[in-house]
């Protein structure tokens, strides 16, 4: 009796824990949500800087990342010239609704205006500084009134860019230029208090709903002028204004320090590289700049656009994709083209983004594209993105002990089965001879519960064999320092082994027969007295590491570098199917290193 209400108690104790810990492994809050869930947003960089394309008086921007937004600070200009630029902007064609049906052709769930960027100008009719549009305009215009409204007739979020520590007009606001004539906090402040904090009072007052603020100081607060105080000042204001408005990490603090920050934005253009456990985003463009810049011209593919929402995605996270309109409201063509085709994708595709999140095994598993997952109604789906249709049309898929009870194209409405093969932890989809979709192609693993996986697992390659890297392994002893590629990746990653070390891959052979194996390394000594032996399946091979000497990176650009050579090892007979661990002793004499780069399982 007593036993029986113990584990009762136990029971429900450990789903408590469960449930909780599903929710900390994203962590996203009532209040975030939402971001979470709608994963794809837009962004909007426009100002007055926009007028001038990147061009002041015939001279391009004066940095290399054409960043044309930085203009007037770039190019040195006093803000008594910059604000005639003001002049060039063709009111009677500029219509912000333009700019939501776009988001929403696109499937973006949001849109983040620069209310108001470095420059200073406020984008809305702002009664606490004279440097407002509706100061500048008769009639009158208030683009960020006239964007919340078509967002909410389109019902997409509205959010903010506002930035606050960097501000080239106010006389006491920052710029760069003030590392070195230098500002004190008083007169830092007074900026802080009659500008950015009336003007964010303003944002959150004067129209609707704001579903974010989004910041930019993409340094400590600690290193520059701002204070924690001011930071602290300006987020209690925002909460107290509109407690579900979310705020970004570029406010200055980052989510360690205060974990009352809703999300974390990545670097600009940086992708996600691993899952993390809070809501985050990447910011993106579609060439370089963020502000429309005239001789832009290194545009990104719509496929690899995609393929940033579904890394970030796969990992969690979340994508804003830049436009940057003309002083008409125009967007460039080819940013419109992009967004109409990642539209239509996600028409078909869209399940596997919204609402999707990562799944449980390693991001870099398989070298066919990211998987992303869903869990409703007790039903788990597993998106397989297949980047690029293998040539003998098999989805090879490592790591997942439960049968799915289908397996079927996203494409296809009348979720028509396809084939597959299972054992154990290998799955084989017999995928039909052409991609469905041009830039990545979703297949559907569906199963009635959450499915088990095996982890550590090294992944079957699109070509048919295992690539045993110093990443993938479940154990090493000894040197386990592994270095980046280098030289633009023409010296590949690289385990540094010295002395006695040993490492130890598994992976899963379904298909049984003769395997091979090579190992790659570089090793520059000319004496060969370190050796390794390799143990699988019960065979060892042995090996004598032998000079790789060097070769030539770049032509005529004296880049002598350290050469990366295959070497057989020798065959190993696999009878049945299963699990193999494979182990690699190496040693390294005395004064001499070995550069592991990788080994190379294949049958033959
Ligand atoms: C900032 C702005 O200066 C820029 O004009 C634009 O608005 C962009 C979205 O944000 O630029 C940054 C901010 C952060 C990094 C780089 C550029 N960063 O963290 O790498």
């Amino acid at each position: 009796m007593i036993n029986k209400k113990i584990i009762r108690t136990l029971k429900v104790i450990i789903l408590l824990f469960l449930v909780a810990n599903k929710i900390n492994a994203q962590k996203a809050t009532e209040r975030s949500q939402w971001f979470v869930d709608d994963r794809f947003g837009m962004f909007i960089h426009f100002g007055l800087y926009s007028a001038a394309e990147g061009y002041w008086h015939g001279e391009k921007i004066r940095y290399d990342n054409n960043y044309a937004e930085w203009l007037q600070y770039r190019n040195r200009i006093d803000t008594k010239d910059y604000i005639s630029l003001i002049n060039r902007f063709q009111w009677d064609e500029l219509d912000p609704e333009q700019w939501v049906i776009l988001a929403k052709k696109a499937g973006m769930k949001y849109i983040t205006i620069t209310a108001k960027h470095h420059d200073g100008f406020a984008l809305w009719d702002s009664k606490v500084s004279d440097y407002s549009i509706g100061n500048y305009t008769s009639p009158k215009r208030d683009i960020i009134k006239e964007l919340a409204v078509a967002c909410k007739k389109h019902g997409i979020k509205l959010a903010f860019y506002y930035s606050h520590w960097v501000d080239w007009e106010h006389k006491y606001g920052w710029d760069h230029t003030k590392e070195l004539t230098g500002i004190t906090e008083l007169e830092y402040d007074k900026y802080w208090q009659e500008k950015v904090i009336p003007q964010v009072r303003e944002l959150l007052t004067n129209y609707g709903e704001i579903s974010i603020m989004w910041f930019d100081m993409w340094i400590h607060h600690s290193r520059t002028i701002i204070t924690k105080k001011q930071l602290i000042q300006l987020k209690n204001m925002i909460r107290e204004l509109q407690p579900n408005c979310l705020i970004n990490s570029r406010l200055g603090l980052s989510i360690e320090e205060d974990s009352d920050i809703d999300f974390r934005t990545l670097g600009d253009n940086q992708l996600g590289k691993e899952k993390l456990d809070y809501p985050w985003q990447t910011a993106g463009t579609v060439a370089h700049s963020w502000g429309y810049h005239a001789t832009e011209n290194q545009w990104k593919s719509t496929t690899s656009l995609l393929k940033s929402l579904i890394n970030n995605v796969s990992l969690n996270g979340n994508f804003m994709l830049n436009i940057g309109p003309r002083a008409n409201g125009e967007v460039p063509y080819e940013i419109t083209d992009r967004l109409e085709n990642i539209g239509k994708w996600l028409e078909i595709n869209g399940e596997s983004i919204y609402k999707s999140e990562a799944f449980d095994l390693r991001t870099d598993l398989h070298d066919w594209g990211k998987i992303t997952s869903k869990t409703e109604n007790g039903k788990t789906k597993l998106y397989l993105h297949v980047f690029n249709w293998p040539l003998d049309h098999q989805i090879r898929v490592t790591g997942i002990k439960s049968t799915p009870s289908k397996i079927y194209l996203l494409s296809d409405k009348l979720e028509t089965s396809i084939k597959y093969d299972q054992k154990e932890v290998a799955t084989r989809i017999y995928l039909p001879f052409k991609a469905p979709d041009p830039y990545a192609s979703v297949i559907v693993m569906e199963f009635n519960h959450k499915p088990k996986i095996e982890k550590g697992l090294v992944g079957e390659s699109i070509a048919g064999g295992y690539a045993l890297t110093p990443k993938n392994t479940i154990k090493s002893e000894g040197s386990t320092t592994i270095l980046s590629p280098s030289k633009f990746g023409s010296i590949p990653e690289r385990l540094i082994i010295e002395g006695n070390s040993a490492y130890e891959w598994r992976v899963y052979i379904d298909q049984p027969g003769t395997y091979f194996l090579d190992i790659s390394y570089s090793f520059q000594d000319k004496e060969n007295n370190s050796s390794m032996t390799l143990e699988m399946a019960g065979t060892k091979l042995k090996h004598n590491f032998k000079g790789t000497g060097k070769t030539v990176g770049e032509p005529k650009s004296a880049w002598i570098i350290d050469s990366y050579n295959s070497h057989p090892l020798g065959e190993i007979k696999i009878d049945h199917p299963g699990f193999y661990d494979i182990k690699l002793d190496v040693n390294v004499i005395k004064n001499q290193t070995i550069k592991f780069n990788r080994l190379w399982l294949k049958k033959s």
